[in-house]
């Protein structure tokens, strides 16, 4: 499969830290096999992440991500290393860059995070051409990472080969073969509908990632596919000669759908699928229940994954505040973040509602997933908050709970 034919998000996302000068720019250009960022003497060069697509078999397409030293100092030199730890928070696997002195708070304080979310580590220990590291220096970061390479990015021709070595034997095996959006939903062969609502949300002239996920993943399996706009749900079914296996639409046209759809058709959306595949089903669901714990002045953050210019009907700032305000009868207070934002007083919210994050990877929904519980804040997703409000959540989750 080539890069460009991976979704951005479906990609491992491979993290370059370390602090100032170790040395990550030039193993950055070492694995990318090009000049991906800048390299000079100046601690401090890089100074936002700089993120480059490329092939690794066989793990397929991933994402390297360099980013500025994380010992950076002064008011500017602290937004760097924030920026540096929202890198974390998408990695799939880290590279720790450091010299022959090794480690010290630093390094170990991003280790323990990573440690702590089961994310791999390959610490590279750079510059052994100026000075070989002690052997205690290497015990004390072979305890915390997977792998450790001695090298100087310098002589050594064989560290890109090191690095993608080390990285296969570390990496989730999920992101050797990723999961499948429809797992033990639809099997090969089957009839499946699709209802993609074009309203003024629909890009002009596209369907959206979610959408050309699915419809790619079931054209794969062979499926029979219908495509349709929700006008057309009732005369596709009837021109069917047999039920489909399922019937899954856009969350926005989950009430009309489910009038139209009988019981007896499994029913689901887009958005739930995602929030299976980028997140944890079980979570979301359980706090979709918190809704009806809402009161009067409760903050409700609503987390959006991309950055689209807000419509006057958009569906996070407009289409679910509406829904809750309508289910709970409540005087809430709404908040939206977008992109790789994320706030880090998030005990102040009684809920947080993410979307599908069809636009980023698991690591980041799952690491905000980690954050609320810790601070015991219920989190949801887009579709299974709108099927709470609309009371057909129950339905829309019995695909997944068989
Ligand atoms: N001798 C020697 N120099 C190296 C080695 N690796 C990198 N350097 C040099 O160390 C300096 C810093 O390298 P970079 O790759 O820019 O380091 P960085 O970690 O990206 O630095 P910042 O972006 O400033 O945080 C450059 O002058 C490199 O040429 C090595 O293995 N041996
Ligand atoms: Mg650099």
């Amino acid at each position: 499969m080539k890069a460009n034919n991976t979704p951005k998000s479906m990609r491992l996302h491979i993290g370059i830290f370390g602090k100032r000068n170790a040395g990550k720019s030039s193993v950055t250009n070492i694995i990318t096999h090009q000049d991906t960022s800048i390299v000079s003497a100046k601690a401090g060069t890089t100074t936002d992440a700089v993120e480059k697509t490329m092939e690794m078999l066989p793990i397929g397409s991933v994402v390297i991500i360099d980013t500025a030293g994380i010992d950076d100092t002064g008011s500017l030199g602290k937004e760097r290393v924030k920026k540096s730890q929202k890198v974390s928070d998408r990695t799939d696997a880290a590279i720790i860059v450091c010299d022959g002195e090794g480690w010290n708070k630093y390094e170990f304080e991003l280790a323990e995070k990573f440690n702590k979310n089961n994310i791999p580590i390959i610490a590279v220990i750079n510059k052994s051409d100026i000075k070989q590291p002690d052997k205690t220096v290497i015990d004390k970061i072979s305890e915390k990472v997977n792998s450790v390479i001695v090298t100087s990015a310098k002589t050594d021709k064989k560290l890109a080969e090191k690095i993608r070595e080390a990285l296969i034997r570390c990496v989730p095996d999920s992101f050797i073969n990723p999961p499948a959006i429809l797992e033990g939903i639809v099997k090969k062969e089957d009839t499946v509908i699709l209802v993609t609502p074009i309203d003024k949300e629909a890009p002009k002239g596209r369907l959206i990632l979610p959408q050309v996920n699915v419809l790619r993943e079931l054209l794969d399996n062979n499926c029979i596919t219908v495509v349709v706009t929700e006008k057309q749900l009732s005369n596709s079914l009837k021109a069917l000669k047999k039920p489909p296996k399922c019937v899954i639409t856009d969350s926005q046209a989950f009430k009309e759908v489910s009038e139209i759809v009988p019981e007896s058709i499994p029913l689901t959306s887009f958005s739930i699928l995602f929030a299976r595949l980028k997140g944890d089903l079980k979570t979301f669901y359980d706090g979709a229940k918190q809704i009806d714990n809402l009161k009067d002045g409760d903050k409700i953050l609503i987390c959006e994954s991309c950055t689209h210019h807000p419509i006057e009907d958009d569906i996070g700032r407009v289409k679910i505040p509406n829904l809750l305000k309508k289910k709970t009868g409540k005087k809430l207070v709404f908040e939206n973040v977008s992109s790789h934002e994320f706030p880090t007083d998030i005990e102040k919210y009684k809920l947080i509602v993410h979307c599908g994050g069809c636009m980023t990877n698991r690591r980041e929904i799952l690491s905000r997933i980690n954050k609320s519980r810790e601070k015991n804040v219920s989190v949801t997703n887009y579709g299974i908050a709108i099927s709470y409000c609309l009371g057909i959540c129950e339905r829309a989750m019995k695909p997944f709970f068989k």
